[in-house]
């Protein structure tokens, strides 16, 4: 990464936390503080007074939060430092030339779109390294997540949106909805570095045409969109339609990393956090078990893995505060093994429960071929069809690119529907897996509400579904995959209201995990705000001397 500034003015800290972050690239070190760029790690480290799991929303979050008022911190993520450029003098691969740096140790390639006019034209062969996206496959279900520094924010289509506030607070009837869209909403905006398209750009470019077809068709089906923000800089976008910036979004990049252009969590929260000084972060190291002493301590065992996977160590971390942001099946999946193999055992039976997708559905439609989309698409969303307030149906369906350089017709997205059902985790003490218990019944009933608003939008066109891309000669709606895990350590039932985990004094969540299964838009910006507001709570109260 260049210490580069991007539109937003970076704070001092933000400047000293990214040359952090470049230097420990550079020197291919996995221990990442502001020491790390001139010096060792302090050997204390290996007690520090708080961990947190995972680098992504709910972690970097804590992370800042924690350096921010003075408290060591080391920050344990199972990915790798995103910044050291390969081959090809990139840092990320393209998605139409995808290398073993796209997913997680795989040997081919798993993307949402599995074919294309039936033809298996998307996946690759690839080495097994420890790549950028990974897909966690369940029975009835997959769960596609970002691994690395910024966990999800390297990966996600950076669209940024604040839920309704009615249904924000129908789903978290505990929590004080005045003050989360007075202080904390509006906070996590502002870190996350959020913005808006220029509304006259979009109306213009060829790079947004799919979304005004899109847009074009909802209306004639009387529905309503609406443009969401981003923490793609639209500035750098516009440049680099312009000419006169290097391409990235514009360039098909977004699965597996944007180069450019994306205020992923490295180049804000993370970049912030280790700027404090107090923050030191290791990579490559995942977290196994957690456990605590008679003395309050909780200690952490973690594997170090190399760049095959192997395990190359094994290491415990003692803390006395630990917080858990390991995403909504990572952090789950450790604290449902803590209990089951009772090493936690006073957890609440909450945990592994109120699991849900958000209710994902990925579909296309076939255009008219007087109705054409553009070879070229930018692949950041800047759309929604928005009915979430049919009270028969709700749906908001992200109007989704399908950048493959060519005109093909079809109109892409992703449903988010209110479907009720939620799933748990189970514990198979002979294997030590953790297991989600979500069926492909439970998926139908996503796909009977995406079903019910695009076949009116299909109606009102004149038009059909696309049949070729997703594997099976007759699969139109993706229904066994979410992008949207929420779940399994739910807000006021795994956890007291502000993420503290029932039965465990000093242990928190802050991350996916805290959402009951849906929260009606993408979800980052909600677990940003919920995060901020945990760690606003428990520096007040639970850190005193
Ligand atoms: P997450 O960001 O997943 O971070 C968890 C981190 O913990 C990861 O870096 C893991 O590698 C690490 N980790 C897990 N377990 C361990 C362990 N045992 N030891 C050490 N490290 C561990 O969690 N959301 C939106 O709002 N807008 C979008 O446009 C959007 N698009 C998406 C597109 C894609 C392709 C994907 C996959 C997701 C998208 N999302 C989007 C979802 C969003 O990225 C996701 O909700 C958040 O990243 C979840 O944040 P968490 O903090 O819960």
């Amino acid at each position: 990464m260049t210490v580069k500034l991007m539109q937003r003015q970076l704070t001092r800290r933000q400047i000293l936390g990214m040359a952090a972050l470049q230097a420990a690239a550079a020197a291919g070190l996995t221990r990442i503080g502001l020491q790390s760029a001139t010096a060792a790690e302090p050997a204390t480290v290996d007690n520090a007074p708080a961990v947190v799991v995972g680098s992504g929303y709910g972690g970097a979050v804590a992370a800042l939060r924690l350096g921010q008022a003075g408290i060591r911190t080391l920050v344990l993520e199972m990915g790798r430092l995103w910044d050291t450029p390969g081959p090809d003098g990139e840092v990320f691969c393209s998605t139409s030339a995808p290398d073993r740096r796209s997913m997680w140790f795989r040997t081919r390639t798993e993307a949402p779109l599995a074919t294309f006019l039936w033809l298996d034209l998307v996946n690759r062969d690839i080495g097994a390294y420890p790549g950028v996206l990974d897909r966690v496959h369940y029975d009835h279900m997959s769960v596609y997540v970002g691994r690395g520094v910024g966990g999800g924010s390297l990966v996600n289509g950076g669209m940024a949106v604040t839920p309704l506030r009615s249904y924000f607070a129908e789903q978290f009837p505990t929590v004080d909805t005045a003050e989360m869209y007075r202080t904390y909403f509006p906070r996590a905006r502002s870190m996350l570095g959020v913005n808006t398209v220029d509304p006259a750009w979009f109306e213009s470019t060829e790079w947004y045409r799919f979304t005004r077809v899109s847009r074009a068709h909802a209306d004639k089906a009387g529905l309503r969109t609406t443009f969401v923000p981003n923490v793609y800089d639209f500035g750098h976008m516009e440049r680099e339609a312009a000419g006169t910036a290097t391409r990235s979004a514009l360039a098909g990049e977004v699965i597996y990393g944007n180069n450019h252009g994306k205020r992923s969590l490295d180049k804000t929260y993370l970049a912030s956090a280790l700027g404090t000084g107090n923050v030191t972060l290791h990579t490559m190291e995942r977290v196994t078990s957690i456990r605590r002493t008679p003395d309050g301590t909780y200690v952490l065992t973690a594997q170090r893995i190399d760049d095959t996977g192997a395990v190359v160590g094994t290491k415990e971390y003692g803390c006395r505060y630990l917080f858990l942001g390991g995403g909504s099946i990572g952090t789950t999946e450790l604290l449902v093994r803590a209990r089951e193999s009772g090493t936690l055992p006073a957890l609440d039976a909450a945990v592994g429960t109120g699991w849900g997708t958000n209710g994902n559905v990925m579909l296309g439609r076939a255009n008219h071929l007087w109705d054409t989309v553009g070879a070229n698409q930018s692949t950041m969303p800047v759309m929604g069809i928005d009915d979430w307030a049919n009270a028969d149906n709700p749906v908001f369906a992200e109007i989704a690119p399908l950048p493959v350089g060519l005109e093909h017709w079809v109109s892409l997205y992703l449903a988010i529907t209110k479907n009720p059902e939620r799933a748990s985790f189970t514990y198979d003490a002979a294997s030590g897996a953790v297991r989600l218990g979500w069926s492909a019944a439970q998926s139908a009933v996503s796909v009977g509400m995406a079903k019910k608003l695009f076949d009116r939008i299909n109606r009102a066109n004149s038009t059909i579904y696309r049949y070729d891309l997703f594997g099976s000669p007759s699969k139109v709606f993706a229904d066994d995959f979410t992008y949207h895990p929420l779940g399994g350590c739910v807000l006021g039932r795994a956890t007291d209201d502000y993420g503290r985990v029932k039965g465990y004094a000093r242990l928190y969540v802050t991350d996916g995990s805290l959402v009951p299964g849906s929260i009606g838009v993408n979800p980052f910006v909600t677990i940003t705000a919920l995060a901020e507001r945990t760690m606003a709570r428990v520096l007040v109260e639970d850190t005193a001397p």
